[in-house]
């Protein structure tokens, strides 16, 4: 060792103990010159599930466990319970009978319906029946328990920020005493109040920065998906794509997460583009394929109806579709346009 080298060794090693560290040793890793997500983009085939959906139904009750869900772990993040460093996604079971008992967190969820009618979500004394394609949000801090009172297995992707609260060490949580909440509203009442471009007089934001409709029905938004395809032009990166909002701010339906609808019509071959806000794919109709590029290579992952993705942080992403496809989609951009860190790069 050289004496200078020596030197640096020694001075780092007598001041450890007092938890000092020196910056220069880590400076371009703290401050890359761009994105180095430690996030690999990741596929799970639902064939390749639903076997075990199966299992845990077999081995857990959804009263037992709380919430039956397989987590889909980034895999580079094992242990971690997150898809990618700030969002975390699972598949949620319930069986016909079943109910998931009340609680309440300050983690936001959104459901995905994937498989199943029927089943239900009640938010703050309100139910929504799911459906498959069904987009369903639970806003931060409000009471929510599910049921399933229909004769079929139903499944749905639960997308939380998890990781994003844990970040910030601010994730409370209480069960609630009642294991179903008693059902104070009929169902569809946060959609007759805000989902037909109308709005109470009175009392706009229920759920403070958290949309006041609790369900997007499918229904509606394969219309507008199909409707533009017919009439209007074709965006060359994303096909068709719309955001889901909240109705009283325009805004993203969540404050810490955006959703996104997309189709791609048959023989779509897009272009690429790449964006600081990991995201995370739900197949709703159809087949496709998506070319990821990011530092540690390029994947090719070939997608049908109901299969996951996840597109890690600055990995340039490319979606191609033979048939045609309905894409779900989830990712923490609404953060980042707050802290105004979002971009976005569309490779031409
Ligand atoms: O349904 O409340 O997948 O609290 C993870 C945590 C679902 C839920 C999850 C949760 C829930």
């Amino acid at each position: 060792m050289t004496n200078t080298a020596a030197l640096r060794q020694q001075l780092y090693q007598d001041m450890s103990p007092l938890n000092l560290t020196p910056l220069w040793e880590v400076l371009h890793a703290l401050v890359p010159p761009q994105p180095s997500s430690p996030c690999v983009p990741a596929l799970w085939k639902y064939e390749q599930i639903k076997p075990f959906l199966k299992r845990a139904g077999e081995a857990i009750t959804a009263e037992e466990a709380v919430r039956r869900v397989l987590i889909l772990e980034n895999p580079a993040l094992r242990g971690q319970s997150a898809v990618t460093q700030s969002l975390y996604a699972g598949l949620q079971l319930i069986l016909p009978g079943e109910v998931a008992p009340s609680h309440r967190h300050t983690q936001s969820a959104l459901r995905f319906i994937v498989e199943g009618t029927g089943a239900y979500t009640a938010v703050d004394g309100e139910r929504s029946t799911m459906h498959p394609g069904d987009f369903i949000i639970t806003p931060s801090w409000t009471w929510h328990d599910h049921g399933n009172e229909s004769t079929e297995p139903v499944v749905w992707l639960d997308g939380l920020d998890i990781p994003m609260i844990r970040f910030f060490d601010a994730g409370f949580a209480q069960n609630d005493i009642a294991k179903s909440q008693t059902v104070a509203r009929a169902e569809g009442s946060s959609f007759a109040r805000y989902g037909h471009n109308m709005a109470p007089v009175r009392g706009d934001a229920p759920f403070g920065a958290t949309s006041p409709i609790f369900s997007y029905p499918y229904e509606r938004s394969r219309e507008a998906l199909y409707q533009l395809e017919r009439d209007a032009a074709m965006d060359p990166w994303d096909g068709v794509k719309l955001r889901y909002i909240n109705p009283a701010t325009g805004g993203s339906p969540m404050p810490t997460m955006a959703t996104f609808m997309q189709r791609l019509p048959a023989r779509f071959d897009g272009k690429s583009c790449r964006q600081t806000d990991g995201a995370v794919y739900s197949v709703v109709e159809g087949a496709g394929t998506a070319y990821i590029d990011g530092p540690a290579g390029s994947v090719r992952f070939d997608f049908e109806a109901r299969d996951h993705f996840v597109v890690p942080s600055w990995h340039a992403l490319r979606l191609a579709s033979i048939a045609g496809c309905v894409l779900f989609s989830y990712s923490d951009r609404p953060v980042h346009q707050a802290l105004g860190i979002h971009q976005e790069e569309r490779i031409p």
